[in-house]
């Protein structure tokens, strides 16, 4: 009670005088009973006062606070590590979320001590504690401190649980946390993590995952934290406390990363270095997916296929939702609906629409019934036990139901198995939903906290624990359990997994949702926002159900949506059981002939969409990205107020979208640009620079604010620019990615500062590429006053191309007039002159050595 009030009156409240003595009288009680009590566990709160013991590790310090106990590690100079125990032992070191590898790494650090603080520096970071009170303050080598507990709020643990509290400086702003929805900035907001199957999301947290992880950005640094601990925990941002963070959990260890950038793409660069980056994907799935809860029986399957094909909507996917089943039992079809499915599957492969279907992570519960998921796990124990040591039976979709338990490897391996049947009648990928898990039976939906999982795991000591630890991970270790058992059941096919729970580290099984949105312009803003902040939390590959799940768009709000999907790296349309038809053609031919305009878009754009898939395998930036993350400078207090930040955002580092905020408001916009020049992609046209808005200072100096354009796209118009110094790969328009485009590479060059862009292809679904058939391709440009240069590095890889040639396309060109030369051929270079977007177009032979284009006579 007490520390809370302190908390409303911060540091230099009254009540704060009486805190140490209060404080050190728990301490005392709490040091008495941890003598007895189990590991882990403080019957009473112990709070970390003072440093009362150090000792100096090769890589880090070892620190004593009492009863309790520090370990904070550098594994590089850029990450820290903190552990904290209540009592002597550090828990046990495994983690579901942090790879081995970078777990293991360490670097040697310098001790400092003086009689203030003891700690150490990296080559880049000064990580001290002081001791009296207790407060971990890290700084960068110039002494800027990135993140400090918070003065007077010591790390604290109480029944079972912790938190820990830093400082809340005023300039900064909180991203991350994956699927949450509200508002995109975290600042002054909480949040709780604890997988729950809920829709419609609008404010409602928690929901579907679980990622501790976030980042804090002010204008010239930015930092993560990543909470490894999966049981509930909770984040605060300044809204318990105004000027502090705080996270905790109910339980687990205190375990948690500093990430430092200073650039917020390094920090997530750096939570992908421990967590994993997402594999590439099939180039399929970056094609239009069309789904609906549920297409049945077949002779719907077929009728939706045909329509797709007839109607000229470039597709790649289907999917069966769970009333393929048998009655609702994952793993079955139901044969009186879907009577012949290898032909059904096969016959959409010849359309070139590769099948997903569903299967829920329950095991209907159908002893000696012929139903052998549900024989053979029960012969191999699989299941999720009750406290008692028996069964425990939960009601979902098929009734009552049994649940893997997917934290012992063998689990994994059998579920795994379970999808031979489907793989092998071509099935292209599954649907792992319902893994929060979702049991409507249950307590908040899940199950009991009690449940007994047993964890069998490299890496882990073999333990039971009980479901309020596993909960969170249950989507995650599901997730890996399909992708594995993929792998193995077809191993020179990249699996396509899309799950609804997860945990941080979700990202290497693949694909996720957003869960269940609406029909409402209001979701159709959030779907921005939560993948923008899923995209900082490692998690790439995700959209949101197009034109909403629940209840049915109006026209005009499926055209915007597919407007605005079509630039996200899951363009998939779905929609729930009783809602009015949502595929592309509901409406009549004219909002039809829209939306097909922006799949066209999407498919003309793979090249550059399959690129930025393969630079988030290596490097985890996400493919959908918040502007600060290719701009941070939008939060420097010289920037002045850039407005939009959670509506706009960029595919990759060139294409800004900036849909209407409010499309269903009649109101103009003004479009907020960051540093450009920008390029309208749909015009071609060079953008007039944007006036200058001047910084807070600047107006008080008395500085007028200047009139700013203002745009009101019409419904046929999604706002798309490209930034100035960007050369986007495009491809002739497919209708499916089996199809070879016809025609040249194309490369849009823009010119402006820094001009590159880059190529990546392979044959889009093996594994092949990881043994040299691949293509990677980058490219320069450089423009001046009458010319433009254009340079092609040398190929890497093997994979041989589709095109036999490329036309480069320069825009802000003034006219047909152009001298072209190619460094490796002194054959003439064919141009043509695009007058209404000033772009110039040279077709050349392919390109596949290092070569340069020069382009004068301007
Ligand atoms: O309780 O499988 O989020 O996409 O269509 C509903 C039926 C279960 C929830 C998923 C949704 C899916 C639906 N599922």
């Amino acid at each position: 009670m007490l520390l809370q009030e302190e908390s409303h009156f911060g540091e230099i409240s009254p009540m704060s005088v009486s805190r140490p003595r209060f404080l050190v009288l728990l301490f005392a009680i709490a040091a008495l009973l941890s003598a007895s009590a189990p590991a882990q566990t403080a019957a009473v709160g112990t709070a970390l006062e003072a440093v009362t013991g150090s000792h100096p590790l090769p890589n880090g310090i070892d620190l004593q606070a009492g009863s309790a106990t520090l370990r904070i590690t550098a594994l590089r100079d850029d990450i820290v590590r903190v552990r904290i125990s209540p009592n002597g032992t550090l828990p046990e070191d495994a983690s579901w979320a942090v790879l081995p590898e970078p777990r293991n790494k360490s670097v040697d650090v310098r001790p400092i001590e003086d009689s203030a603080s003891v700690g150490f520096r990296t080559a880049s970071l000064d990580v001290r504690v002081e001791r009296n009170p207790l407060r971990l303050v890290i700084r960068d080598l110039a002494g800027n401190i990135i993140s400090a507990d918070a003065i007077g709020r010591p790390v604290n643990f109480q029944l079972g649980g912790f938190t820990v509290f830093k400082q809340m400086p005023s300039g900064e702003h909180y991203f991350g946390l994956g699927d949450k929805a509200g508002s995109f900035d975290r600042r002054q907001q909480a949040y709780t993590l604890w997988n729950t199957d809920v829709g419609p999301q609008e404010s409602v947290d928690p929901l579907y995952k679980s990622i501790p992880f976030f980042l804090g950005i002010s204008g010239a640094r930015t930092y993560g934290i990543f909470l490894d601990n999966t049981w509930r925990t909770w984040f605060d941002f300044g809204k318990q406390a105004r000027d502090a963070i705080s996270f905790g959990s109910e339980g687990g260890p205190l375990d948690y990363y500093f990430l430092y950038g200073p650039t917020p793409k390094q920090v997530v660069e750096s939570y992908a270095y421990l967590t994993g980056t997402p594999p590439l994907p099939p180039l399929w799935s970056l094609g239009f997916q069309q789904s609906r809860y549920s297409y049945t029986p077949e002779s719907q399957v077929r009728e939706i296929a045909n329509r797709l094909r007839t109607d000229k909507i470039p597709s790649d996917v289907l999917y069966l939702d769970i009333d393929y089943q048998f009655k609702n039992r994952p793993f079955t079809v139901d044969p009186k609906t879907f009577p012949n499915f290898p032909a059904l599957v096969s016959d959409l492969h010849k359309q070139h629409l590769h099948l997903v279907t569903i299967t829920d992570l329950h095991i209907a519960h159908a002893p000696n019934q012929g139903y052998a998921p549900y024989d053979t796990g029960e012969a191999g124990n699989h299941f999720v036990k009750n406290p008692d040591g028996s069964q425990f039976v939960g009601v979902v979709w098929p009734g009552p139901a049994v649940f893997p338990d997917f934290t012992r490897a063998q689990t994994r391996d059998w579920w795994g198995g379970l999808y031979r049947q489907f793989v092998g009648d071509g099935v292209a990928g599954f649907w792992n939903d319902m893994n929060e898990p979702s049991v409507f039976s249950g307590p908040g939906m899940t199950m009991p906290l009690n449940n007994v999982h047993r964890i069998e795991e490299p890496g882990f000591a073999t333990r039971t624990a009980t479901h309020a630890e596993i909960h969170n991970i249950m989507g995650l270790e599901n997730a890996r359990a399909t992708y594995e058992g993929l792998l193995k059941l077809r191993p020179d096919e990249r699996p396509f997994v899309l799950t609804r729970a997860t945990y941080a580290g979700g990202q290497r099984y693949g694909f996720t949702w957003t869960g269940d949105n609406s029909a409402t312009w209001n979701h159709l803003r959030l779907a921005t926002q939560m993948v923008l902040n899923l995209g900082v939390s490692g998690i790439s590959m995700v959209g949101a159900d197009v034109g909403g799940f629940g209840s049915s768009p109006a026209p005009d709000l499926l055209t915007r949506w597919v407007e605005l999907a079509a630039f996200s790296p899951l363009c998939r349309d779905h929609a729930a059981k009783g809602t009015l038809p949502h595929e592309v053609w509901a409406h009549g031919p004219q909002h039809e002939a829209i939306r097909r305009r922006y799949i066209e878009t999407r498919y003309r754009l793979l090249p550059y969409i399959y690129s930025l898939a393969d630079e988030a395998s290596r490097t985890g930036l996400p493919i959908m990205r918040p502007v600060f993350l290719e701009f941070p400078e939008v939060f420097a207090p010289s920037s002045g107020n850039f407005d939009h930040l959670d509506t706009e955002f960029l595919l990759g580092p060139s294409l800004l979208i900036a849909p209407p905020p409010f499309a269903e408001t009649m109101d103009d916009y003004a479009v907020s640009f960051p540093q450009g020049p920008w390029y309208d992609f749909w015009t071609g046209l060079k953008m007039p620079a944007p006036p200058r808005v001047p910084s807070i200072a600047e107006l008080a100096s008395g500085a007028a604010y200047p009139e700013i354009p203002q745009i009101h796209p019409p419904l046929d118009t999604m706002p798309v620019y490209v930034r100035g110094g960007s050369i986007l790969p495009l491809q002739p328009l497919i209708q499916n990615t089996d199809e070879i485009p016809n025609g040249p590479l194309e490369l849009h060059v823009y010119p402006g500062p820094q001009c590159s862009g880059s190529l990546y292809l392979d044959d889009g679904h093996t594994f092949r590429y990881q043994h040299g058939e691949y293509l990677r391709q980058t490219f320069t440009c450089q423009p001046d006053a009458n010319s433009v240069r254009v340079t092609f590095s040398a190929r890497q890889g093997t994979y041989v191309p589709w095109w036999k040639s490329v036309e480069v396309v320069i825009y802000d060109w003034p006219s047909a007039r152009a001298e072209v030369k190619l460094s490796t051929s002194a054959s003439p270079l064919k141009t043509s002159y695009d007058a209404k977007k000033h772009s110039l177009h040279v077709t050349l032979p392919d390109v596949p050595g290092e070569a340069e284009i020069s382009i004068g006579g301007r």
